[in-house]
């Protein structure tokens, strides 16, 4: 005879804990682990199997085998659930080590950087602010008057010809401004000096070759007070230019018309590039001098348009192309660079 059916069952169904236990050991995957599971907890698992034997044991057997029954059940879901943290620690390891290797530096983002004529523009403006010049600014849409009229160019100025320019509506009498000396005039019309003002801006000419847009930078200057001369103009110019370009570049100007000055001048400085030693120079062409704007003291007819009196001060003004400045330090050949946005090109600077 063996056992008593009774405890041969207990003995049984507490014993599928352990082949549960052996079974699971050596799976890696959630799925697999459910299903052995199902084979013993489920409906026709091994465990309902065994508990059918039940039915033909005495009322007073009973309850041993249930709690048997129950406490294989705790163990085999003990497992799972254990052998379920330990699964997803793996999968975790191991996408890990597929995705990620976690000794590789961190990503950074990248920095981008200001465009070469912004970078040009700030210097420019930071280098006038020493020698105590505000930054003023203007209307890019202008009015006839403050671009051409009251800058002594009349309707039928010849000066005009140089800076037709794009008008906007029907009349003649609102335009894209062709040069930011405009805003001289607003500067002058709204405030009496002294005054010392650069204005730096977007203007709009009907021009385009490869050192011409037709929508371009420039930076004006404009000094009023009493007893102002060209020499400080000169000065002005020349701190400019060592600052910018470079020490012990030399500055000369060469007398030109503008109507708005008097006298006027076109300013060149030292070749910054062969300082005038090369005849076969490729920025200066061997002439020994850049080009760089036009200056002059302020004609007293922009003093009598904006109402100031021309007999008790004095002034300077000055207009330079930001994109030549820019052109000139990098020796950069064709002003649509500036402008095109390539990478290639913005990334140099
Ligand atoms: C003027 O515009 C005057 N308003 C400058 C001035 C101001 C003179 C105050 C006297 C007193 P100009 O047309 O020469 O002058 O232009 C000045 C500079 O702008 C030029 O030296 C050149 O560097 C730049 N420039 C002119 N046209 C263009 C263009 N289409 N594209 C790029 N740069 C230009």
């Amino acid at each position: 005879m063996g056992e008593p059916e009774p405890s041969r069952l207990v003995e049984e169904i507490l014993a599928l804990g352990e082949v549960f236990r052996g079974e699971v050991a050596p799976l890696k995957d959630e799925q697999e682990l459910r299903a052995a599971q199902a084979r013993f907890l489920g409906k026709k698992g091994s465990l309902s199997e065994l508990m059918k034997r039940m039915g033909s044991l005495p009322p007073a057997e009973r309850p041993r085998v249930g709690e048997a029954a129950n406490r294989v059940k705790q163990l085999i879901e003990e497992e799972v659930a254990r052998k379920l943290l330990r699964i997803s620690a793996l999968r975790r390891k191991r996408d890990l080590e597929r995705l990620v290797d976690v000794t590789l530096p961190g990503r950074t983002t990248p920095n981008g950087h200001l465009h070469i004529l912004t970078q040009v523009r700030r210097e420019l403006c930071a280098i006038f602010a020493e020698l105590g010049f505000e930054v003023a600014t203007g209307p890019q849409v202008e009015t006839d008057f403050h671009n051409f009229e009251a800058l002594a160019m009349p309707a039928d100025h010849p000066a005009r010809d140089m800076q037709d320019t794009f008008y906007v509506g029907d009349g003649a009498g609102t335009l894209l401004r062709t040069h930011t000396s405009p805003v001289q005039i607003r500067t002058m019309l709204t405030r009496k000096p002294p005054l010392a003002i650069i204005a730096p801006g977007v203007v709009y000419r009907r021009d385009d070759d490869p050192t011409h847009s037709p929508m371009f930078t420039q930076l004006e200057g404009l000094c009023v007070d009493k007893g102002i001369r060209m020499s400080d103009l000169k000065g002005v110019l020349l701190h400019f230019v060592q600052r910018f370009f470079g020490p012990g570049l030399g500055l000369r100007f060469r007398a030109s018309y503008f109507p708005f000055v008097e006298p006027g001048a076109e300013v060149d400085m030292r070749c910054s590039f062969c300082h005038g030693a090369r005849s076969d120079c490729r920025l200066c062409k061997g002439s020994g001098w850049l080009e760089i704007g036009g200056a002059g003291m302020v004609d007293p007819r922009v003093f009598e348009q904006v109402g100031i009196d021309a007999t008790a001060v004095s002034g300077f003004a000055f207009g330079m192309g930001l994109e030549r400045m820019a052109m000139l330090r990098h020796g950069i050949h064709d002003i649509k660079l500036a402008y095109e946005g390539d990478l290639r090109f913005a990334r140099q600077f």
